[in-house]
């Protein structure tokens, strides 16, 4: 259904913004809201799920009594990179399942804060030049496309592994005055200007889905780090960070906020950020352990 609407931006009034701003302090474009809109009306009322809390809503959204709240908890990104719809670059709907902990009835903030550890499931879905769904139930990472003839998901690619050094780095360069010494040192290696042995190409579409499929299939290192004017860097832990993460690690990959890895992190607030390095196993190590040598040196 979200598919449906992307792909007719532009001849049905779906583009543009929608004239108003989402918890994050983001102009919310019309296509969040009708993502948004479409997540609570298809899975809500299904029984299945407690509680689903979203990056567009600024609380959670507990499933009245009447509507037999189920044993799952629902985290999503509706619409990621939503600034990325008006020029046709590709967008993705990111999901984060867990198990409730409250015994029963509607589900609560308490639902909702759990380590990325304990996910049941994740997955994105990326509406690119075709519509690709991605997820893991703990047992591999899977990969779907929609054929929009049948309106059926086929499965296209089984049990992806992802490469232990990867051909890409994906970080945004405009911010390099506000790095640390670390993330500078990792990009000039990255970009080979003293040794040739840790080049990649550059690859960043700014649209977090697009940047993080491309880095799975082909294997690669995404970072969006703390810096000067993000402390806590600028993506999200629970709808963004957390499950990707678990489809990282799942396809052989690992996934950290440059330290501690994603999943292993307690959130304490919804909509908390963290700073996000994630991708090929190799790549993470690497800039970990660079930032971690030259930071401590800085830091001295
Ligand atoms: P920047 C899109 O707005 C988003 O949330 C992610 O999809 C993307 O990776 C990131 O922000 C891009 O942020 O600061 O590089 O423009």
């Amino acid at each position: 259904m979200i598919s449906g609407y992307v792909r007719r931006a532009g001849l049905v009034d779906v583009l543009g913004a929608f004239g108003r701003t989402n918890v994050q302090g983001e102009e919310q474009q019309k296509l969040d809201v009708i993502a948004n809109d479409t997540m609570i009306q298809s899975i809500a009322y299904t029984g299945r799920v407690c509680v689903m809390a979203s990056e567009e809503d600024a609380e959670p959204f507990p499933i009245p009594e009447e509507h037999n709240p189920g044993k799952y908890v629902l985290l999503h990104d509706p619409l990621d990179g939503s600034s990325n719809i008006d020029v046709n670059v590709s967008i993705g709907t990111i999901f984060s399942i867990h198990q409730r902990v409250t015994e029963s009835g509607p589900g609560t903030l308490e639902d909702c804060l759990q380590k990325g550890r304990g996910q049941i499931a994740a997955g994105y879905v990326i509406h690119g030049s075709s519509t690709v769904l991605v997820y893991t139930v703990g047992r591999g990472v899977h990969a779907f496309t929609l054929d929009p003839t049948i309106g059926e998901f086929l499965l296209v690619n089984p049990d992806i592994k992802t490469p232990e050094i990867g051909k890409y780095y994906s970080i945004n360069e405009s911010y390099y005055q506000r790095w640390s010494d670390g993330y500078r040192r990792v990009v000039q290696e990255f970009k080979g200007v003293e040794s040739t042995e840790h080049r990649k190409n550059a690859r960043y579409i700014g649209s977090l889905v697009a940047d993080f499929h491309r880095n799975l299939l082909s294997g690669g290192v995404f970072m969006y780090p703390a810096d000067s004017k993000a402390p806590h860097g600028k993506l999200r832990l629970l709808y963004e960070a957390s499950p990707l993460a678990f489809i990282a690690e799942q396809a052989g990959g690992a996934a950290s906020d440059g330290v501690t890895p994603i999943l292993d992190i307690q959130p304490t607030e919804l909509h908390q950020r963290t700073p996000l390095l994630i991708g090929s196993r190799g790549d993470v190590a690497f800039v970990e352990r660079t930032v971690a040598e030259v930071d401590s040196v800085a830091a001295k």
